[in-house]
């Protein structure tokens, strides 16, 4: 059966299939365990990451990885694979489920289809600003029981990224109001709750991939997208659609996720190694992450990039209010919680 973005809800043939094609190649870049630096090592494990080298995400990837080889005098050494070579998220996402790659850095958004509670992300508006988000992640009783929660679905979730906020780009219509969304084609993350929140804009939702929204823009086929400054820009969307309206819909967290039996066969002692690692590296991709949305800001100003800045998100919070009434119930403990977690609730 599939659901209703299309994706299958169990494993098909062709996915094992071309998992074990995946697995194969990946293997070809296995010199570096046998032979290089890696030889002695005890582990070996590749992360999948879809933005390129020089990414907040995969710096603090990069990070990781590092941590856990000094950490380890070598005996545990992990590969970063950016600029999406393994594949797309949603199909990285499969491989890692079945074990045939051990890790990647991922998107919340397409890992809803696999973890439902990881959904949650996807619902616009419900963080007021950075810190809120972060205290949220960090509680016990918040993002950290949510990263527990993908375990039944086979992922061990490490830590969270900083995902900054994502807002809405156009080709050629400038959006200044809920209303201008009308009517345009957007391409979304492949989950259902952010195509709902289109729809409920009356805009209608493309899912695909991350890599074919350049030359879907460029063809006509969307309107337009959303992202965050740094996938904005460092994708280049910005040159065929330079209208950027800042809404800051959502927060959709970045997770740092492995495969669980892979995970359940590390001794106890490197089981703590790596969540130590990564979360040591949670600080540096957050520092990386400010700087550049800071950098990409400036450098989409200086491409002549249209810049809207919402004032009031009232009006958006109320045209997409019936998102919230559709998965408020499913949703409803960790949405108690961010509220309590408001500044305006803290004292
Ligand atoms: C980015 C995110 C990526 C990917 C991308 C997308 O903000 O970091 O992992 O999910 O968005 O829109 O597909």
């Amino acid at each position: 059966m599939a659901n209703r973005i299309g994706r299958p809800t169990s494993l098909s043939r062709r996915t094992i299939l071309r998992a074990g094609a995946m697995g194969a190649a990946a293997l070809a870049t296995l010199p570096l365990a046998a032979c290089g630096p890696g030889g002695n090592a005890e582990h070996y494990f590749r992360l999948a990451e879809t933005h390129p080298e020089d990414y907040p995400t995969t710096l603090g990837d990069k990070r990781f990885a590092e941590l856990v080889r000094e950490r380890s005098s070598g005996r545990i050494q992990i590969q970063v694979f950016a600029g999406g070579r393994l594949g797309e998220e949603a199909d990285i996402i499969e491989q890692v489920q079945l074990g045939v790659i051990e890790m990647t850095r991922v998107s919340s958004a397409p890992m809803a289809e696999f973890a439902t509670p990881m959904g949650l992300f996807g619902l616009p508006y419900i963080f007021d600003d950075a810190d809120h988000m972060w205290r949220f992640l960090d509680a016990d009783d918040g993002g950290q029981k949510l990263l527990g929660e993908m375990e039944t679905a086979g992922f061990k979730g490490l830590c969270y990224f900083d995902p900054g906020a994502r807002s809405f780009y156009t080709t050629d219509k400038v959006i200044t109001s809920p209303e201008d969304v009308r009517g345009l084609k957007f391409r979304v993350q492949e989950t259902a709750v952010i195509m709902d929140f289109i729809e409920a804009l009356g805009g209608s939702p493309t899912p695909m991939g991350y890599g074919e929204v350049y030359s879907s823009l460029q063809s006509g086929l969307l309107d337009g997208a959303e992202n965050n400054p740094p996938s904005y820009y460092s994708a280049s969307h910005y040159e065929i659609a330079p209208n950027y309206t800042l809404d800051e819909h959502m927060r959709v967290a970045e997770i740092l996720i492995v495969n669980r039996s892979v995970w359940e066969d590390l001794p106890a002692e490197d089981q703590d190694l790596l969540q130590q690692a990564a979360a040591d590296a949670v600080p540096f991709q957050k520092e990386k992450w400010n700087a550049q949305v800071d950098a990409d800001m400036q450098k989409l100003r200086d491409a002549g990039v249209t810049i809207t800045r919402v004032g009031d998100i009232t009006p958006w919070r109320a045209a997409t209010q019936s998102v919230i009434d559709k998965y408020g119930e499913q949703y409803a403990e960790y949405l108690d919680r961010i509220d309590a977690l408001r500044p305006s609730s803290q004292h």
